[in-house]
């Protein structure tokens, strides 16, 4: 009888142990916030609410388009296999802490500065940079001012809720310089007084600066002066309630800058997938590698993000490069290997 009871004990803990490594190679589970986008089909993506060419606008047929948006369409592609089921939530610069904090939306990619406090304040997990970026002043050309010392006892529109308002009080504090701010809650109302003469400058990114000179009536009327205030790394981030959905942005934007550097595109990635070359079969999840399913996505995610969206030298030149009217060089924004600061761990 207790020979028995032994046996089947045995049996129990043989069973348990199979039972337990079956269910170690089941489908990795994903967290809640990848959970909620498989659900509603959708993913929800914070973006810039005035609109900011080249990053972030609603083009003529009513699409959503530019630089950051296609990094939400990039999640979307690896998450949902469909580059266009996302849904765009805009947002002034002041409403994005309440946005992330509340989880209304998924992601947000707006031209958001990563800093400390945003880090720990907001709550909030930052991925990749995908924009180095910095702040500048823009002056009208007719005024002749060249240099930030200029600008001595002036008024200077600048949008609240943004590292910009911060950063123009260090710049100028620093430099002994008094000047009046003209603040708005809004971009549009920021730039407007600019325009109308209510400013003798105007500050933000200089990419802002450069999407809002790209478009302007006159852009020539418009001078960037050459001097840059700060440092503003932007990129994509998420509430801090899911690690892996976090993994998951992280690797997608990492997918973007790796393919470029294997010289992969949305045009070539089917070829690739056929590539004799070990750490690209693996990059693009072929054959016995196990990339995608690691996160619980398809495993061949990368491919799908490639195909559909592109390399991210494709998204920088389909947004700002040279057949735009921003024509922004890659600075740097260009892979490391060309000397700039984009750079990707290793897929393996
Ligand atoms: N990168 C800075 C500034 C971002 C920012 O919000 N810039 C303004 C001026 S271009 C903007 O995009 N405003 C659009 C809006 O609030 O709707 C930040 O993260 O605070």
């Amino acid at each position: 009888m207790r020979r028995r009871l032994a046996m089947i004990l045995v049996l129990a803990v043989v069973v348990t142990a199979f039972g337990s490594i079956a269910v170690a190679q089941d489908p990795v589970a994903v967290g809640p916030i990848t959970q909620r986008i498989l659900d509603r089909g959708e993913l929800i993506c914070g973006a810039n609410g005035a609109g900011l060419a080249g990053f972030a606008e609603v083009n003529d047929a009513g699409e959503w388009e530019g630089f950051d948006v296609d990094i939400c369409r990039a999640v979307a592609a690896a998450v949902l296999g469909d580059a266009s089921k996302v849904s765009f939530r805009p947002l002034e610069a002041g409403e994005r802490q309440a946005a992330i904090q509340s989880e209304e939306i998924d992601i947000m990619s707006r031209n958001t500065t990563w800093t400390f406090s945003r880090d720990v304040v907001w709550g909030a997990t930052f991925g990749p940079t995908t924009f180095y970026d910095g702040q500048g002043l823009m002056v009208k050309t007719e005024s002749g001012i060249t240099e930030i010392e200029e600008l001595e006892g002036s008024t200077i529109c600048v949008q609240s809720g943004t590292t910009t308002e911060l950063n123009l009080a260090d710049a100028f504090s620093q430099r002994g310089l008094a000047y009046e701010p003209l603040v708005f809650a809004d971009a549009d109302a920021t730039w407007s007084a600019y325009v109308e003469g209510r400013c003798d400058s105007f500050t933000t990114d200089k990419s802002g600066l450069i999407s809002y000179k790209g478009t302007a009536a006159d852009p020539s009327a418009h001078n960037i002066l050459d001097i840059t205030l700060s440092k503003e790394p932007l990129g994509p981030l998420t509430p801090q309630s899911d690690d892996q959905f976090a993994d998951i942005v992280r690797w997608t934007v990492y997918t973007l800058i790796q393919a470029e550097e294997y010289g992969i595109t949305s045009a070539n990635v089917e070829e690739f997938k056929s590539s004799p070359v070990p750490e690209i079969a693996r990059f693009l999840g072929q054959g016995d590698n196990t990339i995608g399913s690691l996160v619980g996505l398809p495993n061949d995610f990368t491919a799908v993000v490639i195909a559909q969206v592109g390399n991210y030298g494709e998204i920088f030149d389909r947004n700002l490069g040279p057949d735009t009217p921003f024509k922004l060089g890659r600075g740097l924004n260009d892979l490391w290997t060309n000397g700039g600061l984009l750079y990707s761990p290793p897929f393996r």
